[in-house]
């Protein structure tokens, strides 16, 4: 039948290739190196185009399209090129709509490929049949149909210089399967442009004012520092200005622990204090009280133009190396005062001793904090540390301090469970060698933990820590703080341990926190996704400030 790409006559040798393999060719440019996916006949041809061209990207399958989505979200989040997935046609797609909102709320340059059903046949009720970029158009950048198999490589690039255009953040193109395996030109040698945001330095003048009369000045770093390469420049300015700064999301890291400009820890206290709070590369949400620091004036610095526009601040708005570039030329000498500087620093140091006190604190049954005072011993500067769950891992925000910038992946603002995996397998073939620890609560396991096949399938090992508390220990608290009771909270102790040795993996159970630290290093000389399983105090909740709400 004309069009059905299940009855091609493959006997010629077609001189040009599907319009698949132009979608590989596209990848190839921006430099890609792994496509995650999930096989499914309507995307074939991009695994016949990463078969056959020589330098397209290694396919790395998964068990599930959200794990394949979230790899391509910490592909983008680690290594700052772009995350690349490819879903087939339907519920392969729909799969991939957590992952690619997380990419949209982490501003992570992630391009989603999705199969289609073929437009030959459109509307008559092909299976999987589903008009695809109405339900992405919310959390990506773009979301569109390549009808036109001379237009496929042209679009994927497009996709891609989209997705990388500050503020980054992920596009969807899904490919009907008779245009996918319809022959196609190369899109030209000519690469899409990536465009810079237009900066907008109305507010320069009034922000420097302020930066140099204030007192009381704090910097909060976010991840967007990473992911845009400002971390050197910024680091630069804030030796200069010696500015106190707390971390989030990828930049933590981004100063030294031993800095005592790091004043992460007295968090709360710098926040409450301060009377400039400058916030640059992450937006004024929940975990900022919504940009409302009491009398505190606030600076804005971003390349989102459309960010927190409800919150009252002095904006400069454009791409945010050149803007810490602007200011760093602007401001060469200490501002605020030394007792403030000094002050944080000491509540700092108080508070991160008080933590190791906790950490090395041994009851009864085992505290979420005695992990940390096992684990913290044994990461190493290339650790790339992994948190998926709920009150397990704010502990690990709590108290581990990574070394260096973007080793350090949180779900972000939008909260997902069911990361790890994901994160874990993309982390593993970015940076073949490094240590992976993943911090993993006994709930947020059960989403993702089938996909430990994938890990053992692609060679990547891991330390993945669970803390078991037989419980959705951030629904149960706070359930029985509102209603006295709770429900739905409780799950079984199970032997997760077990379950990843049957996937090839290998782990074990710990109820004793002595035996803790020897059964660390066995995970970590294990050279596979190795559990720890660590039975917890169900009754203790992580001491929160934010609800979200
Ligand atoms: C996909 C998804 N479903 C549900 C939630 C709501 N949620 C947030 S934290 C949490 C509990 C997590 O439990 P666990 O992973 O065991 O960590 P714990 O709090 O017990 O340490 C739940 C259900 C969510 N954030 N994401
Ligand atoms: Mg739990």
């Amino acid at each position: 039948m004309k069009g059905d790409p299940m009855n091609r006559d493959n006997s010629k040798t077609e001189e040009l290739p599907a319009a698949g393999h132009q979608v590989i060719a596209a990848a190839e440019k921006f430099g890609v190196r792994h496509l995650f996916t999930l096989s499914g006949a309507h995307i074939f041809p991009l695994y016949d185009g990463c078969e056959k061209r020589p330098n397209a990207p290694e396919l790395v399958d998964t068990r599930s399209e959200q794990t394949a989505g979230f790899a391509a979200e910490a592909t983008a989040r680690l290594t700052r090129t772009p995350g690349f997935v490819a879903a087939t046609a339907g519920p392969g797609v729909t799969n991939l709509l957590t992952p690619v909102t997380s990419a949209f709320f982490n501003g992570a340059p992630v391009v989603a490929i999705g199969g289609r059903s073929p437009d030959f046949r459109w509307g008559l009720g092909a299976l999987q049949e589903l008009d695809q970029p109405p339900l992405f158009a919310s959390v990506t950048k773009s979301a569109n149909t390549a009808h036109d198999s001379a237009h496929v490589g042209r679009l994927t690039e497009e996709a891609f210089s989209t997705a990388l255009s500050p503020h980054q953040g992920p596009t969807f193109l899904d490919i009907p399967m008779d245009v996918l395996f319809t022959p196609a030109p190369q899109s030209p040698e000519q690469l899409a442009q990536i465009t810079l945001p237009t900066a907008d330095l109305s507010q320069l003048d009034a922000a420097l004012d302020l930066i140099r009369k204030a007192e009381r000045p704090i910097f909060i770093a976010g991840g967007d520092i990473w992911q845009n390469r400002a971390e050197e420049i910024f680091v630069s300015f804030i030796e200069a200005v010696r500015i106190p700064v707390i971390v989030n999301g990828m930049a933590r890291g981004i100063l030294a622990p031993s800095n005592p400009l790091l004043v992460t820890p007295a968090r709360s206290h710098a926040l409450k204090n301060a009377d400039l709070v400058i916030v640059a590369g992450t937006p004024l949400d929940f975990r900022l009280a919504y940009g409302d620091f009491g009398d505190a004036h606030v600076i804005f610095i971003t390349d989102d133009p459309q960010a927190s526009l409800q919150v009252k601040a002095t904006r400069i708005t454009g791409d945010l190396p050149e803007l810490i570039n602007t200011l760093s030329g602007q401001l060469t000498v200490p501002v605020g005062a030394d007792t403030w500087r000094m002050d944080l620093a000491e509540r700092s140091a108080q508070i991160r001793a008080g933590n190791h006190e906790l950490m090395n604190t041994h009851g009864e049954l085992i505290h979420p904090a005695e992990i940390y005072g096992a684990l913290i011993p044994r990461l190493t500067e290339s650790t790339i540390t992994i948190g998926d769950g709920g009150d397990f891992v704010s502990f690990a925000g709590k108290f581990i301090e990574p070394d260096r910038p973007g080793r350090w992946l949180d779900p972000g603002p939008f909260g997902a469970l069911g990361t790890a995996m994901g994160y874990t397998l993309a982390a593993g073939k970015a940076f073949p060698g490094d240590p992976l620890v993943v911090l993993l609560g006994d709930g947020a396991a059960g989403f993702s933990l089938m996909d430990v096949d994938s890990l053992v399938r692609h060679n990547v090992p891991a330390t993945i820590v669970i803390g078991n508390n037989a419980g959705w220990g951030l629904e149960r608290h706070p359930m029985r703080f509102l209603y006295g009771y709770d429900v739905l909270a409780d799950l079984e102790p199970s032997r997760y341990d077990q379950v990843v040795s049957a996937l090839g993996g290998a782990g074990e159970v710990i109820t004793d926190v002595t035996r803790l630290g020897p059964a660390l290093d066995r995970a970590m000389n294990s050279g596979v996704p190795y559990v720890v399983n660590v039975m917890t105090d169900p009754e203790v909740a992580y001491p929160r400030t934010t609800t979200g709400i």
